[in-house]
């Protein structure tokens, strides 16, 4: 039986949107993920193609802002990456904050960087499922790195991992 006190190793994928990039907030956005101890898997800067976000975005397809949403996420260049670390999915949407800018707590992205309901800066997986099929729409196998960091044993202990 899976023991609920013990954080699970995940993966989760993260794209700095069009808005993150042409704000040249790249540097910034990442800090955050790199500060709070996730580890980077993969990355890329690509500009995603309408059928990539058709099928990114397939559970939101027939909802209002769906044109919208793909319009904006192909309108320009993004960075795509996987974070992996301890309940990396959770901590990344934390880190991020409500889906609207005017809704997200200050301290989160979405709550320092933005205003708005579209131009939110980041996305990132809800479920272990979606990060699953998003990752692999975006990275093959072999374009996942896995890797220790010198200063793993003052981050985590062994044991919780
Ligand atoms: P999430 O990004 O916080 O997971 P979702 O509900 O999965 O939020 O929506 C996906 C994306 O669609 C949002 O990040 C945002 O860019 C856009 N979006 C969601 N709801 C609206 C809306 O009501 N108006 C405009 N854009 C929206
Ligand atoms: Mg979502």
């Amino acid at each position: 039986m899976k023991d609920d006190r013990l954080p699970t190793m995940e993966q989760t994928l993260i794209i700095l949107k069009p808005d993150c990039v042409q704000r040249r907030l790249i540097g910034r956005i990442l800090a955050r993920f790199e500060d709070k101890g996730l580890k980077l898997a993969a990355m890329k800067l690509m500009q995603i193609s309408r059928e990539l976000a058709e099928r990114h975005y397939a559970p939101h397809k027939g909802k209002p802002f769906y044109p919208g949403l793909i319009e904006y996420i192909t309108s320009g260049p993004v960075v795509v990456m996987v974070l992996a670390g301890p309940r990396a999915i959770d901590v990344s949407r934390k880190l991020m904050g409500k889906t609207f800018g005017y809704e997200a707590e200050p301290g989160t992205i979405r709550g320092d960087f933005g205003l708005s309901r579209t131009f939110n800066l980041v996305h990132g997986s809800d479920s272990p499922e979606s990060a699953a099929t998003e990752i692999a729409i975006y990275f093959t196998q072999d374009e996942l790195h896995s890797y220790g960091f010198a200063d793993e044993a003052s981050v985590m202990r062994a044991d919780e991992v």
